[in-house]
């Protein structure tokens, strides 16, 4: 366990760029926003200003109206496509100085505040460091409610996949099957540094970068993203983020004395766990499912995002039952566990893919917020499971990007999948040995 921590150490220093940490060498060369929360949390327990120094590094990205983009390009490189040119930003009144993109992540920063103050032990002088930066971060949410939520139910939509994080979930197909893209061409940077056959298609590509070029020429103004864009969906692993980072900021903002704001994310949070249990639970599926919100229609499809409800305390006693069976002899374990936890997409599906990106791999991302999730409802055997299998394939492979669940295939394979040296699952990893 010890060589694991060190090991686990070294991948975040060996990505540190002084001030802010990136992904992956070469394949993601910038400060992304979902990540840096991740890896912020690892920090916590090498050396918390460094902790303090991502979030803040994140910051400098923000927009003046809340927004906080997925990519802040605090450096230049040419080994990532697409770079800011394509982006874009510049042409939003609203971005800063710094170029960054003009599409967001899972707001995590708002719990990652609070889970670094726990691991530190609640440290008073972490507490200082949150009460600098807590208007950012609220800034960040009233954005969502006031700017993202067309219908003011308290739901906010993703208008990109990469807003997703899971890129290219079989999900999104039935979004692309209701337009066309033309032929792009697409100087892409990331088929030549890892396995091609594991990243999204040419094609798929193509629709990522129109919905940026459609943005652009609405100059990333969100109430003509909000009426046109052909992408408008109501995420769950999106809103349970920013669910869950409503909680923390509520606890947080009572030990900072900020009951004007704790009132306002009270009021938004109320509102939004009660339609999110109307809206986007499947009883029939036994898990939340995805609400498109331009095609008016349920995508009653598992994914690992259906179970990160958990992680913001959504389900009732009753809903988290059926998605712990799913993961516990269920559709994503198995019947005889066969399946390690927990695949990015539903095993028994047709598009199920146990080795492309976000079609079926284990993320370890997904895995802490499922873990952490699971002990949220009691259900401590599968949560030590998910542990466990999370530990063994970093122990076994190194700090992959994402993992074979399949526990026949894994018999055999020698490598994890993606890039390896990934910071998010060396700062998870650090977070997992720790809380036992
Ligand atoms: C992946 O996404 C980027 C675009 O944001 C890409 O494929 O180029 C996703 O796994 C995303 O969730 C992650 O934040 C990012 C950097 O690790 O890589």
């Amino acid at each position: 366990m010890n060589q694991l921590k060190k090991n686990a150490q070294a991948v975040l220093r060996g990505n540190w760029q002084n001030g802010f940490t990136i992904p992956c060498q070469g394949l993601y060369p910038f400060q992304w926003n979902w990540d840096s929360g991740f890896i912020a949390l690892g920090w916590a327990h090498i050396d918390p200003e460094h902790a303090k120094q991502e979030i803040r590094s994140l910051l400098k990205g923000q927009w003046s109206n809340g927004f906080l983009p997925h990519i802040v390009f605090h450096n230049p490189s040419d080994s990532y496509y697409p770079g800011p040119e394509v982006h874009g930003a510049e042409l939003s009144p609203y971005s800063p100085e710094i170029p960054t993109s003009g599409i967001t992540q899972p707001p995590v920063l708002g719990f990652i505040l609070e889970y670094i103050y726990m691991r530190l032990d609640t440290d008073p002088t972490f507490l200082d460091f949150v009460a600098s930066v807590y208007d950012a971060v609220y800034a960040n949410h009233e954005y969502f409610y006031t700017q993202r939520d067309p219908q003011q139910e308290g739901l906010v939509y993703i208008c990109h996949n990469w807003e997703a994080g899971t890129d290219n979930t079989p999900v999104w197909d039935f979004i692309w099957d209701t337009f066309t893209v033309p032929q792009y061409d697409l100087p892409r940077k990331d088929t030549s540094l890892i396995d091609a056959s594991h990243r999204p298609t040419n094609a798929e590509y193509c629709y990522y970068i129109h919905l940026i070029e459609l943005f652009k020429t609405w100059n990333y103004e969100d109430a003509r993203i909000a009426a046109e864009s052909p992408f408008l969906v109501q995420d769950p692993l999106f809103n349970s983020m920013l669910i869950a980072s409503n909680n923390s900021l509520i606890r947080l903002g009572k030990l900072l004395g900020r009951s004007a704001q704790v009132s306002q994310l009270q009021a938004w949070n109320t509102k939004a766990k009660q339609r999110f249990n109307e809206k986007l639970y499947d009883s029939e599926l036994g898990g939340y499912v995805y609400y498109d919100l331009r095609g008016e229609r349920k995508l009653s499809h598992l994914s690992s995002s259906s179970f990160t409800p958990l992680f913001a305390e959504i389900p009732s006693a009753a809903q988290a039952a059926a998605m712990i069976a799913h993961l516990d002899g269920g559709r994503f374990s198995g019947a005889q566990h066969e399946r390690l936890l927990c695949a990015s997409f539903d095993p028994t599906s047709s598009l199920f893919n146990s080795q492309k990106y976000w079609r079926g791999p284990i993320w370890i991302n997904l895995n802490w917020l499922i873990y952490e999730g699971l002990l949220n409802y009691g259900a401590k055997d599968t949560a030590a499971q998910i542990r466990t299998d999370s530990i063994a394939l970093i122990e076994k492979y190194g700090f992959y990007e994402y993992f074979e669940c399949d526990r026949i295939k894994n018999e055999t394979l020698d490598t994890g999948y993606g890039g390896n040296n990934f910071s998010w699952s060396a700062a998870l990893i650090l977070d997992l040995l720790k809380s036992q």
